[in-house]
């Protein structure tokens, strides 16, 4: 007998329980490149919110958080979610310690059921324009062609004119997409090692920490990522979530 309702046999479809594979895949390759930098440290998360697990409508919730520091970066975030409605999320910032003439890099993955929906990546300027290093590294790589191009937001002006925003339409787009990620991680961390820290005071470094205070600003903005947490739990707590863990405000160099 046959069925039009998916199987587990098919490879494109995840079952309950199961991480879509993008998802997958990326966060392993972010582990990866974290495991390549300077000084790799831990970094306290509050145990609250490390690990989180419940359910909704019968369907198992759940969030994990990894957060690193090393030399350059203040801030390592991984987080990797099942949200409800067959909704996984992959979210990871890296957030340069102000001191370091770096950019901010983000990776942001959704997928539902039906497929992947939104995957973004950029290295993304704290100040006027990426330093000139970035930005010349960024333009020597072949741009590659997604079918579906997304736009971005309003709030999106934070983004890099090297930001890629797309729907993958196949396994072989989202390798592509996995190629560019691992290119972008690769640009930073050759930044990582050859940037020397300037002092706190230094106008460049409050400059720059300005920058990161206005790139979570603008992240905030994101209706989404708010409707989502607070379905999935409750508008208290994903307010609480945004502002403490996702997007708290950088501590004053
Ligand atoms: C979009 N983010 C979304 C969407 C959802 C989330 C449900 C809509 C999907 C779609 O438009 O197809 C949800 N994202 C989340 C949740 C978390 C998350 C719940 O990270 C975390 C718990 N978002 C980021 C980062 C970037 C980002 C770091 O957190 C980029 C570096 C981008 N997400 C981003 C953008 C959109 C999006 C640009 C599209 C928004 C729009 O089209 O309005």
């Amino acid at each position: 007998m046959s069925s039009a309702a998916p199987s587990r046999q098919d490879p494109a479809i995840p079952s309950p329980g199961e991480i879509h594979p993008l998802v997958d895949r990326l966060a392993g390759l972010i582990r990866q490149a974290w495991l390549e930098l300077p000084e790799l440290a831990p970094l306290a998360v509050n145990p609250e919110l490390e690990a989180i697990s419940g359910s909704l409508d019968g369907e198992a919730l759940f969030i994990r958080n990894e957060l690193r520091q090393c030399r350059g970066l203040r801030k390592l975030h991984l987080e990797t979610a099942r949200l409800g409605n067959g909704l996984q999320i992959l979210h990871c910032v890296l957030f340069p310690d102000p001191r370091f003439d770096l950019p901010i890099f983000g990776a942001d993955i959704v997928a539902g059921p039906a497929g992947v929906s939104a995957a973004i990546v950029d290295l993304s300027p704290v100040g006027p324009a990426l330093p000139a290093g970035i930005s010349a590294a960024l333009a020597s790589r072949p741009r590659v062609g997604f079918s579906q191009e997304r736009e971005l937001p309003g709030w999106g002006s934070i983004f890099s004119s090297f930001v890629r925003f797309v729907r993958p339409t196949s396994p072989v787009e989202e390798t592509a997409f996995l190629a560019e990620v691992s290119g972008l991680l690769e640009v930073l961390t050759a930044a990582i090692n050859s940037a020397n820290a300037e002092p706190p005071q230094h106008p460049a470094t409050v400059e720059r920490w300005q920058g990161q205070l206005h790139y979570c600003k603008q992240q905030k903005q994101n209706d989404k990522t708010r409707r989502v947490l607070e379905k999935a739990f409750n508008p208290a707590w994903a307010d609480r979530y945004i502002e403490e863990l996702l997007f708290d405000d950088p501590p004053a160099p």
